[in-house]
């Protein structure tokens, strides 16, 4: 990925490409490569005005919130990862820009398999089909887009630690999906593969709440992407794994996701209301 150039609004940039796409500002032959870049989706910064389409002059269709992104994620209501991307959009204030598309991932919607090659969820397609995947290159994706690291640090050791806890919440909900899949295909809970990923899922849940206990109670307030994916994974036990009742064994856990989920973007993001599903067949409703 690299920057490029908008010169076009998405309507010229369709009617170039019927005809043969020209670079508008010669005529030449449009620039080999990715059109899809931070350029494309918001210039580098949150709802900045983009300047007036070189084909038709018009820049209405650029101005910030009037849809001059058309970009669609792919998304389920109880996907952890999906939601975790939808709670980064609102975090950097890019909601406005960003069409959500709830589908049912089992069914291998054609949309989401010309997107991506895994058809997973979440996927973000632009509109000049250029798409990003997964959940992780998303999250970092959308902070270029937005100009800001607020989510992912830029670099050293605090990047390395937000990547490391955005890790951890990730592979808790895989272990947790995976354990669903492996139980939804007659493998016993208490089989070894399903013991497996149900231990994973305690021993993050206990790494958590060390972590909880020495993180300061303000901590949640701008949660990085490290927050964000344990929150959502946390989300996703309580949704499929109530049984568990992790918030009794971690207390300190169970505390600072309860001051997580006051969090606007994490409020936002979990209140999807259209249906959905998830790997291996497993509904997530
Ligand atoms: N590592 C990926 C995981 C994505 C993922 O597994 N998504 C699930 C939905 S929760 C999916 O699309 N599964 C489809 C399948 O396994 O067929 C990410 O972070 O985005």
């Amino acid at each position: 990925m690299y920057p490029v150039e908008r010169t076009l609004c998405p309507a010229c940039r369709s009617r170039q490409r019927g005809g043969g796409r020209t670079d508008a500002r010669g005529g030449g032959p449009a620039r080999a490569g990715p059109a899809h870049s931070a350029g494309d989706f918001g210039r580098g910064k949150a709802h900045q005005p983009l300047p007036a389409c070189a084909g038709c002059g018009d820049a209405c269709e650029t101005a910030p919130g009037k849809g001059c992104l058309p970009v669609k994620l792919y998304s389920s209501v109880l996907s952890p990862y999906a939601r975790k991307v939808r709670a980064a959009i609102h975090a950097l204030g890019l909601q406005d820009r960003v069409e959500i598309i709830n589908v049912n991932i089992s069914a291998s919607p054609a949309e989401v398999v010309n997107a991506n090659p895994l058809c997973k969820i979440p996927t973000l397609l632009g509109d000049d089909g250029t798409a990003m995947y997964d959940s992780r290159v998303i999250v970092e994706y959308l902070g270029v887009v937005a100009g800001s690291d607020m989510l992912v640090p830029a670099a050293g050791m605090a990047r390395c630690m937000v990547l490391r806890t955005q890790a951890l919440g990730d592979g808790i909900a895989d272990a947790a999906i995976l354990y669903r899949g492996l139980l939804a295909a007659g493998i016993a809970p208490d089989a070894g593969p399903a013991v497996r990923q149900m231990a994973a899922v305690e021993r993050g849940l206990a790494a958590l709440e060390r972590m909880a206990r020495e993180s300061a109670p303000d901590a949640v307030a701008r949660p990085d992407a490290g927050a964000l994916s344990v929150g959502c994974a946390l989300g996703f036990l309580d949704a499929r794994f109530a049984e568990l009742g992790w918030t009794g064994q971690y207390p300190a856990l169970a505390e600072w996701y309860a001051r997580l989920c006051r969090v606007d973007c994490m409020r936002r993001s979990a209140s999807q209301d259209t249906a959905g599903t998830c790997p291996s067949g497993a509904s997530y409703r």
